[in-house]
């Protein structure tokens, strides 16, 4: 299988925590044709990664790829076992997605130095963080093993450490110690610990954009 993303997404990189995870290997290559391409669009109509390619077909939609995955090597499984956990596991997935990379990606509107544009967007995200601390249930996010959620939040935890020391204003999600704790020991996990590595250092490298 390949897995059509760029360095720095964070929704490739969920999908990558997930693949090492589970001791699968994927093949990792850029958008055919680039981001933006007529060539991508004709795989992916909305033109965004990551896009799994397999023997049938292409998948779009992290959050379907991380199913897909889950479906097809159901060992170690990631995604719960009881219905109950099943649902906690997906609702706090899509509450990163719904709630907070929208707020995320308000950054890149507000880190042009109107400081009442960024503390409302470093508002927006603090609003977020804080629900999502409401669903954290366990030393992981969603009991006592790692899940598709934390493969989801790890990357949007990174990204906002990151541009809260670029931009100067303190990371929500420090004022969780659930949150601090859980991070520090979930990038102790090689798994996951090396992908956000990899992002590391893209973002320390001269310029490359996360873009929605
Ligand atoms: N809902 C999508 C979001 C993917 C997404 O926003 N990907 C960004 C990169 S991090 C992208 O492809 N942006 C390119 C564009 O919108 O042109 C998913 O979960 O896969």
């Amino acid at each position: 299988m390949i897995l059509f993303t760029v360095p720095s997404s964070p929704f490739g990189a969920r999908i990558r925590i997930q693949a090492a995870a589970k001791g699968l290997t994927l093949d990792i290559a850029e958008p055919p044709g680039g981001l933006g391409s007529p060539e991508f669009f004709a795989i992916n109509p909305f033109g965004k990664v990551p896009v799994l390619r397999t023997d049938e077909g292409d998948i779009i939609e992290s959050a379907v790829i991380q199913e897909y995955l889950e479906d097809c090597h159901p060992e170690p499984n990631l995604r719960g076992t009881s219905p109950m956990q099943l649902a906690a596991v997906r609702t706090f997935t899509r509450a990163v997605d719904l709630y907070l990379f929208p707020a995320l990606f308000g950054l890149r509107g507000a880190g042009g130095g109107e400081a009442d544009a960024l503390a409302k967007v470093v508002e927006e995200i603090g609003t977020a963080v804080d629900r999502l601390a409401r669903l954290k249930a366990g030393d992981y996010l969603c009991g006592s093993s790692l899940t598709l959620a934390d493969c989801a939040l790890a990357p949007a935890y990174f990204y906002t450490d990151l541009f809260a020391g670029r931009l100067g204003f303190r990371s929500p999600f420090e004022h969780h110690q659930a949150f601090t704790t859980w991070w520090a020991h979930v990038n102790g996990i090689p798994a996951v610990g090396a992908v956000i590595a990899d992002l590391a250092s893209i973002a320390a490298a001269p310029r490359e954009v996360v873009s929605e």
